[in-house]
């Protein structure tokens, strides 16, 4: 069964973001498709997923093709039941997706003013009324559903849930704008800056594609809040390993962590080891203690 899915720039599409932890948060694993946002090829390489025109952009086995991530939430969860989209519970089953569809529809304040960036962090934002009006509204929904489902873990409706998946990217602007929120919030934006799907996708985030000039800003940046990467450096090999630990494939491209060189298949896999190597299990695997 394989599922065919486009997404754009992992550095900035947040949609796409979502769509993808669907499946890795999930443990599903689509085939996919790469587009680069405001470049002509970006309706080029949609024209293969008709009648999609925005990304995530989703091929069911059976040919057809769904591009709201809403709706890619809801066949996920109906095709891989035993994966744990929602939670079981009915009554917090209700409120993630309660939580899932308010993201969905609405904070377009917080989304037009703080574009998703997971390439660097902003201070000095200086969120206006309506972004703000936005932060309270996420507070009172946060709090509303962690009171209500007990949930006493890191995630808002018990287990990580299609819920949570729709705020990685809310985490991501607060963190990237250092925006002013509850320690509860805070506490939960750390939680998505730690998890390991979406400490993956941000460190292919950092080495896909080129830097986009749309989501520049004036203001001054401080180090990302998440967790701090094992320092790392691109070299030559002979490596430690002689297949790549992602594919299989003989090792063409090198970097060097604690003190060990590892080898990879292709510059992308080495650069996203290279960008946050804790993120990567299968590399770090290979290291001698
Ligand atoms: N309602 C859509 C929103 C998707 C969306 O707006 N995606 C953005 C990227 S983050 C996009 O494709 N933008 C390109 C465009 O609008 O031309 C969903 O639920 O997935």
């Amino acid at each position: 069964m394989t599922y065919d899915l486009c997404i754009a720039d992992r550095g900035y599409s947040s949609w796409s973001l979502r769509g993808w932890l669907l499946f890795a948060a999930f443990g599903l694993q689509p085939r996919l498709t790469v587009a680069r946002l405001y470049e002509p090829a970006f309706a080029e390489t949609l024209k293969t997923f008709f009648p999609a025109r925005t990304v995530p952009a989703l091929r069911l086995p059976e040919g057809v093709v769904i591009a709201e991530s809403l709706a890619i939430a809801e066949e996920l969860a109906t095709r891989h039941p035993e994966a744990g989209h929602w939670p079981t519970d009915p009554k917090a089953r209700a409120i993630a997706r309660a939580l899932a569809a308010e993201m969905h529809a609405g904070f377009t304040a917080l989304r037009s003013h703080c574009p998703m960036n997971l390439r660097l962090s902003y201070t000095g934002c200086e969120p206006p009324q309506a972004v703000l009006d936005d932060l309270a509204r996420l507070e009172t929904l946060w709090a509303w559903a962690r009171a209500e489902t007990g949930a006493s873990g890191p995630w808002l409706c018990g287990e990580y849930s299609v819920a949570d998946a729709f705020f990685a990217p809310v985490a991501a602007r607060v963190a990237g704008y250092a925006l002013p929120v509850s320690p509860a919030a805070q506490a939960y934006v750390e939680a998505h800056l730690a998890h390991p799907a979406f400490r993956r996708w941000r460190a292919m985030g950092l080495v896909d594609g080129p830097d986009q000039s749309f989501y520049d800003r004036p203001w001054p940046r401080r180090a990302w809040p998440g967790p701090a990467p094992l320092p790392a450096e691109a070299c030559d090999g002979p490596a430690i390993n002689a297949a790549c630990p992602y594919s299989g494939k003989p090792v063409t491209h090198f970097l060097r962590v604690r003190g060990q060189v590892i080898g990879f298949c292709n510059a992308f896999c080495r650069d996203k080891t290279l960008a946050d190597p804790e993120a990567w299990p299968q590399a770090m695997a290979l290291l001698q203690p």
